[in-house]
């Protein structure tokens, strides 16, 4: 086809234009040619991923502490060395020097202390004075309390800091005056204000409603609790893993925590609902005043990281590339037997590059650019038009370990369909309005870890809406087609978009790596991630299709898409279990 351009030597790949009654039909449409990666033999492990983190077995939630320090990147982790279920948390620790290839090391920290003998849970990475990094955590100490307690690297000259102590002055921060003693952790990386006094921020619940505890020290061991929370909400629950940090104004670079000028403006993230959701304002150092722009809702308008299955995330800064990076945690959707059967539990998402957008109302986020590393195979084309009710077969590439990026330019855009103004809630909207549910304009995406015949597939999609003075545009992420097996969550779930249809492109990137798809709608400005367990569309049994089943044909300025090669993580030494009292 002459659309199509190969950029590597491989098979002759085919590119198929199928009826849209045939997917919903869900017929097989034709042979599909087999590259050498299409042969390999179905693993026993389909769910493992290939280019995301992931330890070799057991459970992980929560990052815990990235940080950049002498050239190497760290990242910790909660886990479970025992089993694939929750308990017995630990701080697993591995090291980067791309963010994409990992070295797992021993376990950092491990309950054994009166001040976390129930757990060694969430927290932050600080660097004081002379680059000296220290973490900050929460332990469960002997009466299930939460209390914050920090620990030092035992030596500073080596860059893999493999050894951590913990202080003899702990725990720091205790639940007294009134502070419920099992809603109150996850310590935030501290800033240091002008002052020279180091502030910190601790989740926390009162009266049912979260906020962020703020705590001064002027030499990090002893900290006094102020008055007021830095931020409160009576709209909310419990607020999990606080992140608070400086977002520079031009959109151009990350910014270093403590830093603070007229140049930046702050995020506060707070994780409650199964979804991490944050607000932008402006901080003031002096007063420790921050004046939120708008307010958490718990609803629909919040805004959020990401609108699909994302949590309990943390950024950093990277002083060597002058950016901020956000990790999220990304839950398993099957259920507990399965994951005890597969031996493991929970994903890190790629990690993102996080700016603030150009309008200032919302922030930006991209995977790294370390990760264009792992493209092999590429494939790609040019203007292509997609017939209203079209699928489009995109092969060539391992589609279920690839990279997809494409843009869709739309024409009649008087023609869409109507906006009615109680359709607030987006998630709902793409429930009620499906893949299969045709409008003039939309719904057209792509279909990944799709089965040949279309019987498994999930799908990413957009429809764009009329409304008196605007455009609304949806994206969705559909899993309800995910799996023939009845078992795991078949969530579906949606974004609005701030996108003007009329004069930009609706882009669409997707990472796909075999359980877990991660969609980055225009140009990041609204991010879905989904984990899928597909049982058709496996390995070399999984493709990739761009679709329309508007009645108006789209077009495509371009598509790229790409294999990706498997991140190398390997272990440094063989995990010692920590001892359990
Ligand atoms: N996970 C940690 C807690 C945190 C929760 C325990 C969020 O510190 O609040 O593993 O997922």
């Amino acid at each position: 086809m002459t659309y199509l351009k190969l950029e590597v030597t491989m098979e002759k790949s085919v590119v198929l234009v199928i009826g849209f009654w045939l997917l919903l039909l869900g017929n097989g449409v034709q042979s599909h040619r087999q590259d050498k990666k299409h042969q390999s033999l179905p693993r026993d492990q389909p769910y493992r991923t290939g280019y995301h983190f992931q330890p070799p077995k057991n459970w992980m939630n929560d990052p815990n502490g990235p940080m950049y320090y002498k050239g190497v990147y760290h990242l910790f982790y909660q886990y479970n060395p025992y089993a694939a279920v929750w308990g017995n948390i630990t701080w697993a620790h591995s090291i980067s020097y791309d963010l994409v290839n990992w070295i797992n090391l021993d376990i950092a920290l491990s309950p054994g202390d009166p001040f976390d003998i129930n757990g060694c849970w969430s927290g932050s990475t600080t660097f004081l004075s002379g680059e000296k990094p220290v973490i900050l955590y929460t332990g469960s100490d002997t009466m299930n309390r939460q209390v914050q307690n920090l620990a030092e690297p035992k030596n500073l000259s080596d860059p893999l800091l493999r050894e951590w102590v913990k202080s003899s002055h702990n725990p720091l921060m205790s639940p007294v005056d009134g502070i419920d003693p099992k809603n109150f952790r996850d310590p935030t990386t501290a800033w240091q204000g002008p002052d020279g006094l180091w502030r910190v921020l601790v989740g926390n619940e009162m009266d049912g409603h979260g906020r962020a505890l703020l705590y001064r020290s002027q030499d990090f061991i002893t900290w006094s609790q102020s008055k007021e929370p830095i931020h409160s909400s009576t709209r909310t629950g419990m607020w999990e893993c606080p992140d608070f940090y400086p977002v520079s104004i031009d959109g151009k670079n990350g910014v270093e925590t403590s830093s603070l000028d007229k140049f930046t403006k702050h995020v506060l993230k707070a994780s409650f609902d199964n979804s991490d959701h944050y607000v932008l304002g402006n901080y003031t150092s002096v007063t420790d005043n921050f004046l939120v722009d708008t307010d958490f809702l718990d609803n629909d308008s919040d805004l959020r990281y990401d609108y699909g299955n994302f949590y309990a995330s943390k950024t950093f800064f990277d002083s060597g590339k002058k950016r901020r990076i956000l990790w999220g945690w990304i839950l398993e959707s099957d259920n507990t037997t399965d994951d005890v059967k597969k031996g493991w539990s929970g994903l890190q998402s790629i990690p993102r590059t996080i700016l603030l957008s150009k309008t200032g109302k919302q922030l930006i986020q991209w995977p790294l650019e370390e990760i264009e590393k792992q493209h092999t195979i590429k494939v790609s084309f040019e203007n292509k038009e997609l017939k209203g009710g079209s699928v489009l077969e995109v092969s060539g590439i391992t589609a279920s370990q690839a990279d997809v990026e494409v843009s869709f330019s739309l024409s009649s855009l008087k023609e869409a369909e109507l906006m009615d103004p109680s359709w607030v809630d987006p998630k709902l909207l793409c429930s009620q309005k499906t893949a299969s549910v045709r409008s003039n304009v939309g719904p057209f995406g792509i279909l990944v870890l799709a089965s040949k015949d279309l019987t498994e597939q999930t799908a990413i999609f957009f429809r764009v809406f009329r409304s008196e003075d605007n455009y609304v545009v949806l994206m969705c992420s559909d899993q309800s087609r995910s799996s023939v097996e009845e078992g795991p969550q078949k969530t579906i779930y949606g974004a609005f978009i701030d996108i003007d249809p009329l004069n930009e492109k609706i882009s669409l990137r997707s990472l796909i790596d075999h359980s877990i798809v991660e969609s980055f709608g225009g140009e990041g400005r609204a991010c879905i991630t989904a984990r899928v367990y597909p049982k058709l569309a496996i390995d070399n049994q999984a493709y990739l299709y761009a679709f329309n089943n508007g009645t108006l044909d789209v077009n495509i300025p371009t598509l790229n898409a790409w294999s990706m090669k498997n991140a190398q993580i390997v272990s440094s030494t063989k995990r010692r279990k920590p001892n359990l009292n």
